[in-house]
């Protein structure tokens, strides 16, 4: 760690400020270049015991910058794990308030509910899915509190990986059953298509994504409890939205979620 406790909380309270908010901010990185993994996840841990304080539960977790397309939007090279708060759950068909976002975009995602624990290290793609209680359709809403969506991986990490809302629906899909690697996807914007892409996009195999995230969590003698919603990660580029948008992603299989923008 190179931050004292005192940077790491006040970092923390800022991001979690400018989230609140709806208000951007440059990457935390300019003022603390030193700032290294540990004092990264600290700030996300930080901002995470600020929301269990005032009441908020932890609901999921997730898994992002797991595909090379999002990668190479973001200019980085390493996947990148968060916690979901209660009240980034949006009911499906509902609308999300832009006001309350800097920037949205959303992503198409594949989510995992479990229903036995994963502990790394060792964790591996066999075990996710034998731990595995179904699959479900998921659009994720990133709004990164980094001006311009500009940022390095330790400070997107310390702002909890630019989680913000997301969406479940469609139909449970039977993990046994189905081969998440040609899972293919649609996402649509206004009745449009604007992007595509099949499930081995996220790291060969989306179950993948969620052997990493237990195996990190194992580093820190964690793991991933029975029950846990896991956003595995986009598996296209985002695709930014504003109010009046409506979006649609559609999965091989498994029906199809929307979600609307005012
Ligand atoms: C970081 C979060 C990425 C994903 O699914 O790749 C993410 C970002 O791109 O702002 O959620
Ligand atoms: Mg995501």
């Amino acid at each position: 760690m190179k931050l004292d406790r005192a940077t790491i909380e006040k970092l923390a309270a800022h991001l979690e400020t400018c989230e609140l908010e709806a208000k951007d901010t440059p990457k935390i990185t300019d003022d603390h270049p030193d700032m290294d993994w540990d004092d990264a996840y600290a700030i996300q841990d930080e901002i995470r015991r600020r929301k269990l304080a005032r009441g908020a539960r932890i609901v999921g977790l997730k898994a992002g910058l797991t595909s090379h397309a999002k990668m190479k939007q973001m200019g980085v090279d390493t996947p990148v794990f968060g916690f979901l708060a209660d009240y980034f759950d949006v009911p499906e068909g509902s609308e999300v308030d832009t006001a309350k976002l800097i920037h949205p975009k959303v992503e198409p995602e594949i989510a995992f509910v479990t229903k036995a624990p994963l502990k790394g290290p060792g964790c591996h793609i066999g075990a996710v899915l034998a731990a595995t209680d179904f699959v479900i359709p998921a659009i994720e809403i990133i709004d990164s509190r980094y001006r311009d969506f500009k940022f390095d991986l330790k400070s997107v990490v310390a702002d909890n990986c630019s989680s913000s809302r997301f969406v479940v629906g469609g139909r449970m899909g039977d993990a046994a059953e189905l081969d998440l690697r040609t899972l293919g996807v649609v996402l649509e914007k206004n009745g449009q298509p604007v992007a595509f892409g099949a499930g081995a996009a996220v790291l060969g195999h989306p179950a993948a994504a969620v052997a990493m995230l237990a195996n990190m969590l194992g580093e820190k003698g964690e793991e991933i409890p029975a029950g846990t919603l896991i956003l595995s990660g986009g598996i296209t580029e985002a695709v930014a939205v504003e109010a009046g948008d409506a979006v649609t992603l559609r999965v091989q299989g498994l029906g199809s979620v929307s979600v609307r923008f005012k």
